[in-house]
Formats: structure tokens, sequence, C-alpha cells
């Protein structure tokens, strides 16, 4: 008899649209709901690390890249599941809108590679075309999925080729590096990053990241836009995974234990997540409000291959 598949029963639990699935077992960290599965680990990572930058009570880095000080974050792992690290949204809401402006406007853009590259030749700044008059360009922002920057992530054969590359953002380089620090991952090396866009209907399949030849370095995945629900399982793939809601600005950590667990996006909420990132009602930023009211996005940042020291 074949072993009862756990995880891909909560997958299809929370995917299935009717009807509707119940979310009294979801971890939210907001409301303090289901969190006596979960322990706070602010002091392990924030305050008994050797490093230095966690010592100083106020932090440049963060306030330069859209952060609060890194002396008030909230820091929970799983209490089964050591090495994951879920850091409660740390951008202040500015900082939030500067994130999600540059995964819409910036990410997308030559020289990364997108889904849609497969399909069309020369795409380039999807954002500027929802504008277009043309209705084939006019439809490339929803038509779009994934874009692959720094290493270029190959989805068919799982294999990063060391000649695929394309520059890593020197923002997000910052953006994760600091984080990292703050963590005591003090030699982290971003290197490439999958930026995902899921629209309301979307998911992400049950799967864990291999290809990266580092697999000692954690990967850094930041969520924007609307709340997603993440499972997060163990490197058995039929194991029962814990549910988890990621809203607008939260950051999951996968490190250690946790760094080749299977995990999955079955469903995609729609909240009301103005409150995270919301400061201002200026024309530039209700495009990108529209966009991501209904819309989730994940930048996922990968360390590919190991440190020379
Ligand atoms: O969207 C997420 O939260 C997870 C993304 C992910 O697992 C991936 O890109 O490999
Ligand atoms: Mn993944």
């Amino acid at each position: 008899m074949s072993e009862r598949d756990f995880f891909k029963e909560d997958f299809k639990y929370y995917k299935k649209k009717s009807p509707p699935p119940c979310f009294d077992q979801v971890i939210d960290f907001d409301s303090k709901h289901n969190i006596e599965s979960t322990i706070c680990v602010k002091e392990q990572y924030l305050k008994e690390t050797t490093n230095e930058i966690t010592k100083h009570s106020s932090c440049s880095t963060c306030e330069k890249l859209g952060l609060r000080n890194h002396l008030t974050w909230n820091l929970y792992s799983l209490k089964n599941l050591s090495g994951l690290i879920y850091l409660q949204n740390p951008f202040t809401s500015p900082g939030q809108q500067i994130w999600i402006k540059k995964c819409l406007e910036q990410y997308p853009r030559k020289p990364a590679l997108t889904n849609l590259d497969l399909h069309y030749s020369n795409v380039d700044d999807i954002w500027s075309l929802k504008d277009s008059s043309d209705p084939v360009k006019k439809d490339y922002l929803h038509k779009l999925c994934w874009a692959t920057l720094g290493y270029h992530h190959n989805w068919d054969t799982k294999i990063y080729n060391s000649n695929c590359r394309s520059a890593f953002p020197h923002c997000l380089e910052d953006l994760s590096k600091h984080i990292a620090h703050c963590l005591g991952f003090v030699n982290f090396k971003p290197e490439a990053a999958i930026v995902n866009y899921y629209s309301s209907k979307s998911s992400l399949s049950i799967h864990n990241d291999h290809s990266e030849e580092e697999i000692n370095a954690p990967i850094i995945s930041f969520s924007f836009g609307q709340t997603g629900v993440f499972l997060i399982g163990t490197e058995n793939k039929l194991e029962k995974p814990s549910a988890i809601f990621l809203r607008s600005g939260d950051v999951i950590i996968m490190s250690g234990s946790c760094r080749l667990s299977y995990h999955a996006v079955p469903c995609i909420l729609t909240e009301n997540v103005n409150n995270r990132y919301c400061d201002d009602e200026s024309n530039d930023w209700i495009e990108f409000q529209s966009y991501i009211s209904k819309a989730r996005m994940n930048i996922s940042v990968r360390q590919v291959y190991a440190s020379k020291s």
C-alpha cells in the first residue's frame, strides 16, 4: 500500500475554491492565532549573535533600506522545525512602497529574464506597457508570472549555468545581506533571485529548492502585496506541513535543517493589506496599489555557489 501524502492533501484542501477552505489551522502572527506551536527567537538571532551590527541601537543601514531598526524586529520559529525563521514585516510603510515599485518597474526589465521571453520577443518595460494602445502589450503585466535575476534559474533542468547570468540588483543585494547579517548569517552572498507574481487564482506547487550548490546558505524570501498561505514541511515530501499566513512585508528565512524542506503556496487571499504600505495617495502610487490589491509578489534570494574564503 502506498504511503499517505499528507502534504498533498493539505495543498489540495487550501487550493480548492469551492467549498472554500477553513483557515482555522493557519498560524497567524498578526492576530496571534495558533502561535502556541511557535517560539519567539528574537533573543537567539538578534541578541546572542556576535555580529557587531546588532549591538547598535540606531542603524543607518536599516533606514537606508526602508527597514525599521533591527532591534524592533519580531522573529519566530516553529517548535517542530528549527531553521525556519519568520520575520514579521520589518519594513516601514514607505519602505514597502519602494520595494513594491522595484518588483514591478525594475525587476522584470532586461537584463532579467521573465516567463514572457518564452512566448514573445523583445519584451521589456512591462509595467509601462500596461498603458499601451496595443491590446497584446497591454496584457503583458497580467501574464507576468516570474522574473529571474543574477544567475538565472533554469526551470527545466533545475541547474544553474554559470554562463547564464545577469547583474544582481545592488539594492536587493544590500537588503538581503543586511537582513542575513543581522540574523547572524554573516557570509551570505546573494547571487540569484526568483521574483514570483501571483494573481488571486495562482498557486505554487509543492517543491524544495535544491538547485543551489551551496545548500548551507539560507534562502531569504520576501512577500509583498496580497496574503499567501505558505505550507512548510520537512525533507520528507509526504509529511504534514504547517500553514502560515504570509502578509505584505513578511520575510521567511529557510536555513539549516529547513533549507531543503518542501514548501508550497496553495492559495492567495484578498484581504485589506493597505495598512502595511499605504501612507499616501499620490497618483504615482495608486497604480501600484491597484495591482497589489489583487496580486502577491515574492522575491526569494539565494546564494548559488560556495563562498571562496
Ligand atoms: O511565494 C513564496 O512564498 C514561495 C516562493 C518559492 O518557494 C520559490 O520561489 O521557490
Ligand atoms: Mn521555493
